[in-house]
């Protein structure tokens, strides 16, 4: 069935109503409740605001009257980013850099798409450069100087999931991955680094000036912006999206257990279509490029955050069982904030077991959930983590934890989403999670290599090397002045020991 059509036909559960502030019209059902949307009235009027409020309103967006720290997005016609943070001070209202300011054509296009879509650049309102108002987290309502000095390191740079550049990283990100599939690392790394920098900035560039003084700009890149901004679009990443070997390399490495050999020898042979590459009985696949084809279409739909709770429960009430003084936490993108994720990553960890227990315990849950029919595939590696070893000193080296990647079953019923009606089809879907195990005394060390993002853990290890003559890894910190490893119990004191100040997770998307 259409999925559109499913959403008519099912009956829809009543949810509460919104009291109070934005019931003062006709109550309509809230469909989007992440959404709390405020609509300004500067230069836009009264009747074409209340005209848009009651519209938004009867297609099942939250609209508050007043403006309130529930507020998550502003929609404004005819006003800058600047010319709306300038109101917001006026109001006595500290805008925090969470808070989305958007044009009026992103609520258009959703009022007609009769559902939040996504916000891209075009949406995004242009807060100057030079404006004393830049939200910049910690602080409102001061002015910030007029140009900021940026790091060359991710770890000294706050990046939020708020990136006022998508237009500019979203081609970055794909000129960065088809240097990756054609093994360009250097010219990989400078996309790479550029779409970093450029998501921690609380500015949106509109000009080539704009990109003065930023660090990790080379004449590449500096280039594509160029030319986003005189055509609104890359013409690079246009030509690189149409390219087949880019197409190929895409499709085939979104196989789970394929990659860039695998994707290479099939794109040599000459295949299009994973239809084709399954049906040729000539080829042989791994068990994880099995499971791989198996259960594509779920894995390449993304783990929402109530898919990722629901697993999280199952992993607590499996591990908890075995080692009930064990720690679990939720790690990776998740941990970042980020809504969706391509799977659920998991750290744990027990101040009591003994070695024995705790190198049994992810064997014990996997067996446990294999009885129960919720593996769907299991690889575990075991650990190869040596107390007295070194840091690694290559930025991307794997860490040496027992670790196992799976793919587990996940009943649709476990899961609990703001969505009504039944679900339709097979009941579950098959989910990627990867569970780590590490000893206590390094939970720290595995909790901030865990988290990510990739690009800040690669910038924590360059500049603990670079500005600290330290070691940083997954498993340890170690001072090669003073010749000591540096212990710690937490992530601040890990930052602590590197001289840098704290940042959240939520701050890590870099
Ligand atoms: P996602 O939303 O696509 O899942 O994004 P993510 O959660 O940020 O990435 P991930 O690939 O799931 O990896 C989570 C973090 O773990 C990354 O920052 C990565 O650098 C780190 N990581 C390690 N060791 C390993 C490893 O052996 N494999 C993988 N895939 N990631 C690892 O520290
Ligand atoms: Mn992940």
């Amino acid at each position: 069935m259409d999925p559109l059509q499913a959403v008519h036909l099912s009956p829809r559960k009543k949810r509460p109503r919104q009291m109070g502030a934005s019931g003062a019209s006709t109550p309509h059902d809230v469909r989007f409740g992440d959404l709390v949307l405020f609509i300004l009235e500067k230069k836009m009027g009264t009747t074409r605001r209340a005209f848009l409020m009651e519209l938004a309103r009867r297609k099942g967006f939250r609209v508050e009257n007043e403006l309130s720290d529930s507020v998550t997005h502003i929609v404004a016609e005819n006003n800058s980013g600047s010319d709306v943070l300038e109101w917001l001070q006026l109001q006595n209202i500290k805008a925090s850099s969470e808070l989305e300011l958007l044009d009026i054509s992103w609520l258009v296009e959703c009022l007609g798409a009769g559902k939040p879509v996504e916000m891209t650049g075009r949406h995004q309102l242009v807060v100057r450069r030079n404006s004393s108002l830049s939200p910049v987290p910690g602080s409102q309502n001061i002015p910030a100087p007029a140009v900021q000095k940026i790091s060359q390191y991710a770890c000294q740079r706050r990046t939020t999931l708020n990136n006022h550049n998508q237009v500019f990283t979203d081609a970055f990100d794909i000129l960065a991955e088809n240097d990756e599939f054609r093994e360009n690392e250097g010219s990989c790394l400078a996309f790479m680094r550029a779409a970093s920098v450029l998501k921690s900035l609380p500015f949106t560039i509109i000009s080539v000036k704009d990109t003065e003084g930023i660090p990790f700009l080379g004449d590449k890149a500096k280039y594509v912006i160029e030319g986003i901004i005189e055509d609104g679009e890359s013409s690079e990443a246009k030509a690189v999206l149409e390219d087949e070997r880019y197409k190929s390399f895409k499709l085939f490495t979104s196989v789970f257990g394929v990659g860039l050999k695998t994707a290479e020898k099939w794109f040599r042979m000459g295949f299009k279509t994973l239809s084709e590459i399954k049906s040729d009985t000539s080829l042989r696949f791994t068990q994880m490029q099995k499971a791989g084809f198996l259960y594509y279409e779920d894995l390449i739909s993304r783990v929402n955050r109530p898919e990722a709770e629901a697993v999280s429960v199952l992993v607590k009430e499996a591990v908890v069982a075995f080692l009930p003084d064990a720690l679990v936490t939720m790690t990776g993108g998740f941990r970042r904030g980020k809504m969706t994720g391509h799977d659920v990553d998991f750290l744990i960890t027990s101040p009591e077991a003994t070695e024995e227990e705790e190198q049994q315990l992810l064997h014990k849950v996997t067996d446990f959930w294999r009885q129960q029919g919720l593996l769907l595939y299991c690889d575990i590696i075991e650990s190869t983590f040596e107390k007295f070893k070194l840091p690694s000193r290559k930025v991307d080296a794997l860490d040496h934890f027992q670790k196992c990647f799976l793919i587990l079953k996940l009943h649709h019923e476990r899961v609990h989403t703001e969505k009504s009606g039944q679900q339709e089809g097979k009941g579950w879907k098959a989910i990627r999670v990867d569970l780590v195990m590490c000893p206590y005394e390094r939970r720290a060390f595995a909790l901030l290599g865990w988290t990510g993002s990739r690009q800040f853990e690669r910038d924590l290890r360059r500049y603990a090397t670079h500005e600290r003559k330290m070691m940083l890894d997954n498993h340890a910190l170690y001072d090669k002045t003073k010749r000591v490893f540096l212990e710690a119990e937490s992530e601040e004191e890990i930052f602590a020991h590197l001289g840098l100040d704290y940042i959240e997770p939520c701050e890590r998307n870099a």
